[in-house]
């Protein structure tokens, strides 16, 4: 059924729009267990869907559904509103079913995507970790692609009009619309190390990468010159006959 608001595609175009999920979890403090946990708990979490740099993401993002384990009473939560997140105590780690609802003018189905709940430190300094009972953060960039979003959507998404060149743009927009950016931020931060600072400075890399090859490359192209010169020298001075391939 065609919805209210209208739903022609914006032809030729993708919008992209990024976001974290993940968990963290820390050991109970022996001195102050909270009060309600069951005795076989172990661990306070949280499992949680966020923004970048803390943008609220609600304008594309209506509601979260957490699938915990069935372990866990009411193990279906269904969160309408940032944060998006569910705090817990348990025990044990276990895969988290996180089902992304979108905005109804999206005209999009829901996207899921799992997690694994970690509760124990891992890495280099797992040991060094678990004594000082750190948080165990987990987590991940992620971007939802919208293709060819409907009219009304992309409105909500790049915050009004449509790309120039009416519903015919190509590609993906990466133009900053009305105070919106379809890309990662400008700049990393402790929390967030995704950047189009950190991409540039990639990009330096690669362009530095580049300019040594084709330096290489000519420094190579003159000996090779350099050589042939002196192999036409020595033809000249010592009746090397000349070979008929040029090169
Ligand atoms: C494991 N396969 O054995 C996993 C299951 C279940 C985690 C982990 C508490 C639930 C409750 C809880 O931590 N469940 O409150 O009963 O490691």
């Amino acid at each position: 059924m065609p919805s209210a608001t209208g739903n022609k595609r914006v032809r030729g175009v993708s919008v992209f729009r990024p976001f974290i999920f993940g968990s963290e979890a820390q050991p109970f403090d022996p001195e102050k267990r909270p009060a309600d946990a069951p005795t076989d708990h172990t661990h306070s979490w949280r499992v949680f869907v966020k923004g970048i740099n803390g943008e609220d993401i609600s304008y594309w993002l209506k509601k979260v559904q957490f699938k915990l384990h069935e372990t866990y009473a009411q193990s279906v939560r269904t969160i309408e509103q940032p944060p998006f997140e569910v705090q817990e105590t348990g025990w044990g780690e276990f895969e988290i079913q996180i089902k992304l609802y979108f905005v109804p003018e999206s005209n999009e189905k829901p996207q899921t995507l799992w997690h694994s709940l970690k509760l124990h430190p891992y890495g280099p300094d797992a040991e060094g970790m678990k004594e000082r009972r750190e948080v165990v953060v987990s987590q991940n960039y992620e971007e939802v692609i919208f293709n060819e979003p409907v009219e009304p959507f992309y409105e909500i998404l790049t915050g009004g009009g449509l790309p120039a060149g009416g519903s015919k743009g190509k590609g993906k927009i990466q133009k900053q619309i009305a105070g919106r950016t379809a890309e990662i931020p400008l700049n990393d931060s402790a929390k967030n190390p995704y950047s189009r600072a950190t991409e540039g400075k990639e990009l330096d890399r690669m362009a530095e990468a580049m300019k040594t090859v084709e330096q290489m490359l000519k420094e190579e192209k003159e000996r090779l010159v350099e050589r042939e010169k002196r192999l036409a020298e020595l033809r000249e001075t010592e009746g090397v006959p000349a070979t008929t391939k040029k090169r």
